[in-house]
């Protein structure tokens, strides 16, 4: 049964091949069978500083830890944005997200911002053998338009690549606040269909704004539109009472469905990006959970999700994969405490340090908007290290298309496979960084800001988020931190890496 799937997998690349423009197959019988499953983990707003392993206090990460531990624990990782949509673009499309003007944080209702044409890692897996799945987080927009929601919502995460998926819309603070299944909101009473606006209320309908006696959690800026679950959300819903998400279930859910998506296709090589919404706001661990790290509920989350890696991790075991299996962790952009509500992050911090160090933070052009805890693991073929090597999200597709000799034609990704394994210490020589639109230059172990308006810090979320009148330039070996700013004694240096950097991004 087996042998007659692989020769029908292999007569249809070989049909594939002829009529693929962008990726060329060479996959035989041998190849088929020895290609590794490849698992993207993907947390939301995980800081550089929040996980044991790289030195967290008062948040214990055991399972996230021994992944690190025996895998390549990266100190110099980048997500390709500071905000969570245009961070995603970059990872699944291997392009830098201010290449696309609609890359930046989207409502519920935003349209699919990526184009079903272009490559992306599943799309590129999938056409070689593959079986693509997204489970969790999406925020890279639905549909073309006015989505219906009480229809197909399409097109989505299975036009651009995904064999199976299961997500919810955008973020775990706006509407709609369901689960969407291959397309189709799931456990929907026809009876009663959804409507989501982000403009109006619907008439009657409570808003955290207006009912602050039904909230169990407070808003402290945005997130006052309606109430789900006692919570108040960015965006107005109305319907789709069954077919509503419960928040303290949620990271159960999405295990549950990431576990029985290996199950179902352990046989076959797979791809799995499992977007975890975790710490992002509103911080609702299951009970089970709470009181778990002393830190309130943005370190209990982060112990849930590590528990559930923990759970994730022992599924492949025991279902004898995980040996072939290439797992990658890391997280869509830095650390908040204060994201809009008020659930004691701030009070409750203690010793522990988010950003471990850095500047800055989630929104940020500083260092803390983009480098994040990445790690690397595969049981029995890395060895464990610690890599000092500049390494992007933006790599992880060129680099895993070298891992299953897939041709690809990529300007921002590039290879770095070696690295990525463990290999090689030899990391990329520059990345442009992105944060709300805004972008900055890393060249070695230089960065330079240039000169942006507005404030220097966003007060909300109590964030410097990197805007100066002035060139900033930060030697990042002696000065992590980005303390001193080195632009005036350095003026060529800033000449030559604003000429390089515009080289990349065009004037
Ligand atoms: C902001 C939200 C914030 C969060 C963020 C997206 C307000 C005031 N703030 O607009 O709470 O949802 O968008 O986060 O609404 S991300 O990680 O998905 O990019
Ligand atoms: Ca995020």
């Amino acid at each position: 049964m087996k042998k007659l799937a692989i020769i029908l997998f292999a007569i249809v690349f070989v049909a594939c091949k002829s009529d693929n423009k962008t990726t060329t197959a060479t996959t035989n019988e041998a190849t088929i069978n020895k290609q590794p499953n490849i698992v993207i983990i993907y947390l939301d707003d995980l800081g550089y500083g929040d996980l044991g392993v790289y030195g967290a206090k008062g948040i214990k990460t055991p399972n996230i830890d021994k992944l690190a531990n025996e895998g390549v624990k990266f100190t110099n990782g980048y997500a390709t944005s500071a905000t969570c949509t245009p961070s995603r673009y970059g990872l699944l499309t291997g392009v830098y997200p201010w290449r696309n003007k609609d890359a930046k944080i989207l409502p519920g209702t935003a349209p699919l911002i990526i184009d079903t044409a272009q490559i992306t890692i599943p799309k590129m897996l999938k056409e070689n053998g593959y079986y693509t799945g997204v489970v969790g987080k999406w925020h890279l927009g639905l549909g073309t338009g006015l989505v219906d929601w009480n229809k197909k919502v399409t097109p989505g995460p299975n036009e651009v690549g995904f064999d199976y998926s299961y997500i919810m819309a955008a973020t775990q603070d706006r509407v709609p606040t369901v689960y969407i299944d291959n397309g189709f909101v799931a456990n929907l009473d026809p009876k009663d269909p959804i409507k989501v606006n982000y403009d109006k209320n619907f008439e009657g309908e409570p808003t955290g704004k207006e009912n602050p006696e039904l909230l169990r959690m407070k808003w402290h800026h945005g997130h006052n539109s309606s109430i789900i679950n006692g919570i108040p959300r960015i965006g107005y819903m109305k319907g789709g009472e069954s077919a509503k998400w419960i928040d303290e279930d949620m990271a159960d859910h999405f295990l549950v469905k990431a576990q029985e998506y290996v199950e179902a296709h352990k046989e076959e090589p797979f791809f799995l990006y499992y977007a975890m919404q975790q710490p992002h706001v509103p911080r609702t661990p299951n009970p089970r959970f709470i009181g778990a790290s002393g830190l309130g509920p943005r370190g209990d989350v982060i112990v849930e999700a590590d528990w559930a890696v923990g759970e994730f991790i022992k599924t492949l075991e025991e279902k004898g994969i995980l040996e072939n299996t290439l797992i990658i962790l890391s997280s869509d952009n830095g650390p908040v405490l204060n994201d809009g509500y008020f659930d004691d992050a701030v009070e409750k911090l203690g010793e522990h340090d988010p950003k471990g160090g850095l500047r800055g933070g989630k929104y940020s052009l500083l260092e803390a908007g983009t480098r994040v805890p990445f790690i690397t693991y595969w049981k029995g073929k890395i060895e464990p290290t610690v890599s000092d090597a500049l390494v992007s999200q933006l790599d992880v597709l060129a680099s895993i298309a070298e891992l299953t000799n897939i041709e690809v034609n990529t300007t921002d990704s590039q290879n770095i496979l070696s690295t990525l394994l463990g290999k090689s210490e030899r990391g990329r020589g520059n990345l442009v960084i992105e944060a709300t639109t805004r972008t900055a230059y890393r060249e070695g172990n230089w960065v330079m800001i240039p000169p942006y308006k507005g404030k220097a810090i966003n007060e909300l979320v109590n964030i410097e988020v990197g805007n100066s009148k002035d060139y900033q330039l930060y030697n990042l070996k002696d000065d992590v931190s980005q303390q001193n700013n080195l632009a005036k004694l350095n003026p060529e240096k800033i000449k030559d890496m604003v000429a390089n950097f515009e080289s990349i991004r065009g004037t």
